[in-house]
């Protein structure tokens, strides 16, 4: 009798561990199988904190930097943007996704004050900086969006902080590739005078067809702009191309079919040292001159 009690105890127990190690497996089984949907693309995940930055970022725009769009609401810009994207599935964007975002915070920067860039970002804004002039980055949605990166899951209120799909491996209709194609249409598609664009000279192709510039900016500036082409140089590595090279004739011709004037300035150095070499010296002081 006693025999079988404890063999009964004895049965127990070992049902009891097949099912906590089944149960915990499962777990774990589950949890790997989520992970490995959420960790299915090839770009970075969402930034941590997406949300935060957005408003973060927005009130100091309004507040601080642009008082003169204090109006702007910044807690609607914000349920605007996360709805853009939200539980919808990461590679089906459109631009209609971002109109009632891009309704609230229209840019109202200067029309004949607009620099572009391809390659040549940092650079770029601080040669905008020094002379009074703008990139997408100082408008309001440039500048909330700035180096972040987001994208959701359908079906889930949350943002994938695993990896959010990439432009080459994953697919083009990305949230934050489409949101950038919308916002560089509409600022180069506005703006008059002279538009400046700074390109990247030690690339073998200074003007690359494929960049949001050469896709997006270049085909939609308006007729009668002027586009004064910068061809920036790195002083530590050779020029690997110039205002004669095939790919800068490939950008003239797309300019001239829209009617576009166009000047190059070739073999531009840059004496940038921060940027370029990592010292620590002021642009205003080295290379005020260069850029004038
Ligand atoms: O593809 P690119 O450059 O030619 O795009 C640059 C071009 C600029 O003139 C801007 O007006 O397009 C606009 N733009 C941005 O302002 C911007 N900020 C951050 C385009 N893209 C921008 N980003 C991110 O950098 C975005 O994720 C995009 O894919 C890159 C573009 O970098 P690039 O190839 O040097």
């Amino acid at each position: 009798m006693a025999d079988c009690s404890k063999r009964k105890k004895l049965c127990y127990c070992l049902l009891l561990c097949f099912l906590v190690a089944g149960i915990t497996g499962g777990a774990i089984g589950i949890y790997k199988w989520y992970r490995s949907g959420l960790n299915r693309w090839h770009g970075p995940g969402s930034t941590p904190d997406f949300q935060d930055i957005i408003e973060d970022r927005c009130y100091n725009y309004t507040q601080r930097i642009r008082p003169d769009s204090r109006s702007r609401n910044c807690q609607e810009i914000k349920q605007a943007f996360m709805s853009a994207f939200i539980s919808k599935d990461p590679c089906k964007a459109t631009k209609e996704d971002y109109r009632r975002l891009i309704d609230l915070a229209d840019p109202t920067v200067p029309c004949n004050k607009r620099v572009l860039w391809s390659k040549t970002k940092e650079l770029a804004r601080e040669y905008a900086k020094l002379r009074g002039l703008v990139t997408l980055e100082d408008t309001l949605l440039g500048f909330l969006a700035d180096r972040l990166h987001w994208c959701g899951e359908p079906g889930s209120p949350d943002l994938n902080t695993w990896s959010c799909p990439d432009w080459e491996k994953d697919c083009r209709t990305n949230y934050r590739s489409v949101f950038w194609e919308v916002l560089s249409e509409r600022f180069a598609e506005s703006a008059c005078g002279t538009v400046q664009v700074l390109l990247n000279g030690s690339l073998e192709n200074a003007f690359d067809e494929m960049s949001i510039f050469g896709r997006v900016e270049a085909p939609n500036l308006k007729p009668m702009v002027t586009l004064q082409v910068w061809l920036v140089h790195d002083p530590g590595k050779p020029p690997r191309d110039s205002c004669s090279g095939s790919s800068i004739k490939k950008l003239k011709s797309i300019l001239s079919e829209r009617n576009v004037r166009f000047i190059c300035r070739d073999n531009l150095r840059v004496h940038h040292e921060k940027r370029w070499t990592g010292r620590n010296t002021s642009w205003n002081q080295d290379c005020r001159e260069k850029y004038q």
